[in-house]
Order: C-alpha cells, then structure tokens, then sequence
C-alpha cells in the first residue's frame, strides 16, 4: 500500500500517510475502540462517492444525480438490517456520538433526563458528561459499576430510575468487559415509562455475530459505530423499530446533520457485507477468546482486572494493587516505546485524575485481524506484563520491542 498520487501533488502529507502506514504494520494495535478494516473497505471510503451531496434518503434526495448514493445507502441498510435483525436503520451518522445525538433529538426536549453510567466506570461523553453536548442539552444521573464485582449493579439503575424518573436510560459502554444485561436495563427504564437507547459502539460486531446478546429488540433504539469491532467504514448508525423510523431519520438530516458522508456509507456497505460471511463468526469468536486469553496470562502475572475477567472485546486493568507506583500514563507510554499501542483508562473508584488514570484499556480487535490466536495473545500478555514491570529499565524495553517486531513481522498488515 503506498499514496503515490498523493504524492505526486503533496509529498508532506503523502509521507505522514506512509509514515501511519509503516507505524501500523509495525505496531501492535490494542486501543479496543481500533480495528484494521479490509483494504476492500479502505477503497470504498476513498471513493468518488466523496464528490456527492445527497442529503435526504434513497429516492427522496434534494440534490440530483443520486442514483448510485442511493444503491450505495440501500445495500447498507439491507445489509445492517440482516446483520442486527432491526426493524429500521439509518446509516447516515457521521460518528457513534452523532447516532447518540440523533437519537435523544428524536425523543427528548433539551432539560428532559438522561439516566446513564458514570464516564470514569466505563461510560461514555455522549452519555452525558457536562463537557459533552448531552451534559449541557440535559439533566443527567449516572450510575456506577458495583465497587466489589465490578459489574453494572441492576438494581442501582433500578432504584435510580425509580428516584430520578428519567425519560430515557442508556446501557452500552465504552470501557466496560462484561455481558450487559438487556433486559435488566429495559426494567428499570420501564419503571420510569423512560425510552432506553442501548450504545453498542463498541460490541457492534460482537452482537452482529451473536456471541454477545443483542438489545435489538429490547431497547427502543440501538445506536452504534461502524468500525470498530464489525471493521466497516467509519461512522455511526441507529437502529429502532418502525414506530420510531420518522423520528429518527429527521433527527439525523436535517436535525443534526446536512450531507451524509456517502463515502463513509461506501464503507459501511461493504464492510456489512463482509460481517455477514460465515468467517466473520469466527472473528468475532476469536477477538473474545483473544481477550479472555490475555486477561487470564495479566491475571497470572499478578495484575488486577476489573470484574476480574472479561466477556467482550476488551480487558481492564487496574495497575493500583500490583503496581501502585506506575499509572496508567506511564504503562502506556512505556508500552508505546516498544509499539505496544494502547490507552490509559480510568477505573472505577479511580483516585488519580482522568489525565493520568490508574488504568489500561486493552482491546483484541485489531490483532485478531491480523491473525493473532490465543498463543499469540498470551505471548502479548507476557510482553506488557515484562514493560509494566520495568518501566524504566532501557534495556528489557529495547529486548521487548525486539519481540514485537518480530510478532509483526509475522502478522503482516496491507501486503
Ligand atoms: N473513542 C472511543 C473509545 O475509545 O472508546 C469512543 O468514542
């Protein structure tokens, strides 16, 4: 893979295009919100669809010359539909965040509230951080992960729904490893007679391939992105039933956007129709067994995991007990040296700050696209657990970085 037509024009950005591509061969990608999509997708989103306006929907665009940006959208949403079993799809979201906005402009009025999780314990900004739009537009409660077990405590959310009487009450998180339980959030905003918007962000294609329980069906809306784990283009997308189709779709255009990315929708589509092959199960398989096995090899290593496990995509450690005098900036800046790339999180009950947490995030996606198996992973495991150990000790990191290249060299990436 390489820009030469960039090039040939503007050699400044074709060399930082080079250089991410270099640095995502030669590094191991472990943000859990990162994938590596199909170069057949990549062409997609770099397409001519780029050059169109066609804001509105397949046969009711404002703009002529929408022929193909709709035979585009319509194979998405068919697409979509099939792989989440929703009634209604719009796949216009420019992000995960603007799915989420489309869907509270659908239903709420600004001041209405918002019941979600606390960002620190695994939530979101678009859930209703005061820093974020929805923290400004409404009133928000949030609830936390169980301080012992690390898991969302239903009956928390159930009593807070009770007391705050919310009108809607979100499930679905950005850094949370366990199965989340539906119907128990559905409970609770029943209790209310408050809509629930499920965000699958980050399990999209672990729900997709059925090894994570679906809250379609359940929720009245499912919002999510497009690229991280399902490994289609770049984007958001909200799925409902048909009551709330209208709703939806005027909340997206005109409501919260003006042209969709038709390129983006390029790349949704194809990567849809790649998630609905019979190998995309197995992927999303093994990005969950990858994750179990890494966080078993940290746990033997003696490092601290919330909930103590995972059922998803993604592990999180907390470095306080094992290393309590390493955050989470210095393990993923150690971690970075030697081209293992991931965050620093915060954990919940954090006592550092949100600059520089007590935690890491670790997420399978990526390295299962590359190839990566259990053995791989738990050799990954010992290697994070060798940095983390020595933080600053130049000579293990250089050994370290040595075996990543050569776990690289052999997961080879874009050929
Ligand atoms: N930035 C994404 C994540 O890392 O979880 C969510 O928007």
């Amino acid at each position: 893979m390489d820009y030469q037509t960039v090039r040939a024009v503007d050699p400044d950005v074709a060399d930082a295009l080079d250089a991410e591509v270099d640095r995502q061969r030669e590094t191991l990608s472990m943000i859990a919100s990162e994938n590596h999509v199909s170069e057949a997708v990549l062409n997609a989103q770099g397409s001519v669809l780029t050059n169109k306006y066609a804001e509105g929907y397949p046969d009711k665009r404002y703009y002529a010359g929408c022929e193909n940006a709709d035979a585009v959208e319509e194979l998405a949403i068919e697409r979509a539909k099939e792989l989440w079993g929703a009634e209604h799809v719009n796949v216009q979201p420019h992000s995960g965040s603007q799915a989420n906005m489309a869907v509270y402009f659908a239903v709420l009025q600004p001041g209405d509230k918002i019941l979600s999780l606390d960002l620190t314990h695994g939530g979101h900004l678009s859930h209703g951080h005061p820093a974020n739009f929805a923290g400004k537009f409404y009133e928000v409660e949030q609830y936390e992960v169980d301080a012992e077990t690390g898991r969302i405590d239903y009956d928390e959310v159930q009593e807070l729904a009770e007391q705050f009487d919310p009108d809607m009450v979100v499930s679905g998180y950005s850094a949370y490893p366990r199965e989340v339980e539906w119907d128990q959030i559905q409970a609770a905003a029943d209790a209310a007679d408050a809509y629930h918007m499920a965000d699958i962000a980050h399990i999209t294609g672990l729900v997709a391939a059925g090894v994570h329980p679906s809250p379609v069906g359940i929720a009245d809306f499912v919002t999510g992105s497009t690229h991280k784990t399902i490994r289609a283009g770049r984007g958001g997308i909200v799925m409902t039933d048909e009551e709330f189709a209208d709703d939806v779709d005027s909340a997206v255009f005109p409501g919260a956007q003006g042209g969709p990315l038709m390129h983006n929708i390029a790349g949704k589509a194809v990567g849809f129709g790649e998630a609905l092959q019979p190998e995309f199960t197995e992927y999303a398989e093994q990005v969950v067994a990858n994750a179990k096995a890494i966080g078993d090899r940290l746990q033997e290593h003696g490092f601290g995991l919330v909930s103590g496990g995972t059922d998803t995509h993604l592990v999180l450690v907390d470095l306080r007990e094992s290393h309590p005098d390493v955050s989470g900036g210095d393990a993923e800046a150690a971690l970075e040296a030697v081209g293992i790339v991931l965050n620093a999180n915060t954990v919940p009950g954090e006592t550092r700050s949100a600059f520089d947490p007590s935690g890491i995030r670790i997420g399978t996606p990526a390295l299962t696209a590359r190839g990566f198996d259990e053995e791989a992973m738990e050799t990954v495991a010992d290697l994070i657990a060798r940095v983390v150990d020595n933080v600053e000790d130049e000579a293990v990191l250089a050994e370290v970085a040595a075996e990543v290249d050569s776990l690289t060299d052999a997961h080879p990436l874009y050929e």
